[in-house]
Parts: C-alpha cells; structure tokens; sequence
C-alpha cells in the first residue's frame, strides 16, 4: 500500500515554508547574538573576521560550481553577477576590488593583518568542513538543489542591517569604512534571492520535491550555524 503523495504546496505556501525555516538562521545563535549585541571582546570579533573569511573566498568557488553545471545561458547570465561581487571585477573600465578584498579591510579595521587572514592559520578545523560541505555540495548536486541552498540568504539583509545598526555604536574602536562589506551585500544579497527564488520555486514543483528544497535549506542552515559553533568553543560566548 503506497502511501498517496499529498499535493504540492502553492508557490505562496511553497515560500511561507522557506521562509519559516528563518527560525534556525544563524542570527540567533548565541555567537551571533554576543556580536551583534555588543559584547563581544576584540579578539572574539577577530576570531570571527578570520574565520568568516574562508566562507567569504568559498562562495565565488562554490558559484562556479553552480555554474559549471547548469546548461542554462538565461540562468548562467544572472549566476555570475555573485562571483563578480565576490572577486571583484575590471569591465569596460569599470573597476570594483569586490567583496573578499572588502571582507580583507573589514579584517585590517578590526586590527588583523591582511597576511594572518589570508595564509588562514585562524581557522578553525569544524568550519573549514563545514564550509567544504557546502562548496562539495555544490559542486555534485544539481544545480537547482545548489540554487536553492543559496536561500539562507532570504534572512541575510536583517543580519546585515543588524550588524550595520549595532557594531559602530558597540565597536568605536572598528573603523566605520571597515563595515563597508555589510552595506553593499544588502543590495546584493536581496538581488540573489530574487533569482535564487524564483528558480526554486519553479523547479522544485511536487510536494516531495518541495519538501526536498527544506531539506537541502536546512543543511545550508546547519553549516551556518555549526560554523558559529565552532567559533563559540574556541574563542568562548559572553553572555
Ligand atoms: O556574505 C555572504 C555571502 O556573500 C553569501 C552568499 C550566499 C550563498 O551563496 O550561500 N550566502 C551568503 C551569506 C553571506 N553572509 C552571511 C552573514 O551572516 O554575514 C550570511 C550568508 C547566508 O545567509 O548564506
């Protein structure tokens, strides 16, 4: 006896579902919390730069994998514009360092050397495989579960507003253009949903796959929060 597959979800509740699994974004772990309530001491802050930075230099990798398996021109176009974002670019005379050269200023404003961030001797072992799983994931699932694991960042723009509207006032000694990484990635972040989105909910359109698409946001949720984890031990939480 087969159990009968119940009906997919419409695409409003298809999004309400998504969007409910904001519970577990990593804006509420206690790490995230410490920082962005001001308690959080220089070298907890550091720890986070350092070890944030190898998730930073990840993500163009992990979108080239999402590129390179995705036959779609159409998707293709718009997919690129986040490695562009990340690695910067120099088209038609227009130049722009990107955003891992913003996350290196966002380091050296927080009193870390660019060498120590870069040569990654801070980062710590559970967020190096937890960042692993997520470009690996990426790299053999399809490209539309690798799409749709990108959504955590239907939750990004809050941290990054909440990052914005607290750290100058909790953190006078982090120089204020070091924040500039947080400002652009609110835009940016918004302009990846609006892809990342509308892709998955057109792919994943029966309940199993919908409830696939949960799965997969969850385990992208799961490295988020294992990698404040990791942070937590090490460098401690002040509560
Ligand atoms: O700075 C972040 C970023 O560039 C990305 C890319 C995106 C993805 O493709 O998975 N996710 C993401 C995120 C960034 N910053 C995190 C933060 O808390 O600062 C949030 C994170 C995300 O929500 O996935």
């Amino acid at each position: 006896m087969t159990r009968s597959t119940p009906p997919a979800w419409s695409r409003t509740e298809f999004e309400a579902q998504l969007r409910e699994r904001g519970r577990s974004y990593h804006i509420h772990h206690p790490f995230n919390v410490m920082l962005n309530t001001g308690k959080a001491t220089p070298e907890q802050i550091r720890g986070w730069v350092a070890n944030r930075f190898y998730y930073q230099i990840a993500i163009p990798v992990k979108d080239a994998a999402v590129m390179s398996n995705c036959p779609d021109r159409e998707v293709r176009r718009g997919w690129i514009q986040r490695i562009l974002d990340h690695d910067g670019f120099e088209l038609g005379g227009v130049k722009d360092p990107g955003g891992i050269e913003a996350w290196l200023r966002l380091a050296e404003a927080v009193g870390l050397t660019r060498e120590e961030v870069e040569d990654q001797r801070h980062v710590l072992p559970t967020l190096r495989f937890a960042v692993d799983a997520y470009v690996n994931f990426a790299r053999r699932a399809p490209w539309q579960e690798a799409v749709c694991s990108s959504l955590t960042e239907l939750f990004a723009p809050e941290i990054h507003k909440q990052r914005l509207a607290t750290w100058p006032e909790h953190y006078r000694w982090i120089e204020p253009e070091g924040l500039s990484y947080f400002r652009n990635r609110v835009s940016q972040a918004r302009r990846d949903v609006e892809q990342g989105l509308a892709i998955t909910l057109d792919y994943f359109d029966t309940r199993p796959l919908q409830e696939r698409a949960l799965e997969i946001l969850q385990f992208k949720l799961d490295i988020l929060w294992t990698m404040n984890d990791a942070m937590a031990l090490k460098y401690g939480v002040n509560s």
